[in-house]
């Protein structure tokens, strides 16, 4: 058996049967989630690019001349080519992400729309340290860059864990500029996640289906249904898939019970505020050196340092 599906099996044992989000994105899960970025109710995208668009100048400047871009991710998102666009002296741009086939087709297109970049993929599970490439020219410092919120993924103890690489990775006079969803109107988060259309819940349940395909599931996703809901002590969204009647399924010749109303927990979004954020980050010796933010305070990009 694979470690993976040793992994798997072990949240569908625990007493709230879990399954990490990293299985949303197959070829489907990927379709959707661009069309949630595109949902009138997704407000994160809209005001990151926002922010992105209306501060770039003043990010450039921060992270200055000959820096090396070091983003946790593919890279292929818009706000990676806002960034780029207006850092025309880097050192090198090093997208770093566990799926090869994903990260080299990015890293190609981003070749051919930035001729002169030094564009040097890294194959690796960001969450753990791995090596850095020597680009060409030495840089004068690593900026980290992990846009789009996904720092919310991870649980306190987790997020902690992933800065101290980041962290790590950024060395000496190194810096960290991340997307980080921010606390707020709790009607405002919760319709983000489940948005009248119904492309979330269908991006959630969609988890199933490739656990069906590539994982020889057999789950039945229409006996379940989508929620999402906030969790006003932790600060975040919840999002589960709840079981509509007694069921079993098999996953890895293993046989599960499902009761009716059970859930299988599938993705946390944790939403912080500017302390909450600052503290956190404070624990592993970056300090937030410059927040910028939407006009309506929904999202936020930050700028930290090594103190
Ligand atoms: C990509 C993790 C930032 O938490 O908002 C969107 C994923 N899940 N709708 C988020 C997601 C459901 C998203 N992140």
């Amino acid at each position: 058996m694979t470690s993976e599906m040793r992994a798997l099996l072990e949240g569908l044992s625990k007493p709230q049967k879990t399954i990490s989000p990293k299985y949303f994105y197959d070829e489907r899960g990927s379709q959707l989630f661009d069309q949630i970025t595109d949902l009138p109710e997704y407000y994160l995208t809209g005001a990151e690019l926002e922010i992105m668009r209306d501060n770039v100048d003043a990010m450039a400047a921060l992270i200055g001349k000959t820096a090396s871009l070091i983003e946790f991710g593919s890279g292929s998102s818009l706000k990676t080519r806002i960034l780029l666009e207006h850092l025309d002296d880097l050192a090198a741009y090093v997208p770093v992400d566990i799926s090869q086939d994903h990260l080299w087709s990015s890293a190609e297109k981003i070749r051919a729309e930035f001729p002169g970049l030094d564009v040097l993929p890294v194959v690796a599970d960001f969450t753990q340290s791995f090596a850095l490439p020597t680009p060409d020219i030495m840089p004068v410092k690593n900026v980290v860059y992990f846009p789009g919120s996904t720092i919310g993924n991870f649980e306190h103890d987790e997020a902690v864990a992933l800065l101290r690489v980041m962290y790590e990775e950024a060395g000496e006079n190194g810096a960290l500029l991340i997307g980080v969803d921010l606390q707020k109107d709790v009607g405002i988060i919760s319709r983000a996640y489940n948005d009248s259309a119904g492309v979330t819940a269908a991006f959630n349940l969609n988890i199933l289906r490739h656990l069906n395909t590539n994982f020889g599931a057999n789950f039945n996703p229409d006996a379940f249904v989508h929620r999402a809901s906030y969790d006003e002590g932790e600060g975040r969204i919840v999002i589960e898939l709840v079981s509509q009647k007694n069921q079993f399924f098999e996953i890895g010749g293993k046989g599960f019970a499902i009761a009716d109303g059970e859930t299988i927990l599938t993705e946390y979004s944790h939403k912080y505020t500017l302390d909450g954020f600052a503290d956190m980050v404070s624990n592993v010796g970056f300090q937030v050196d410059q927040v910028w933010t939407d006009p309506a305070q929904l999202f936020s990009v930050q700028y930290c340092t090594r103190d």
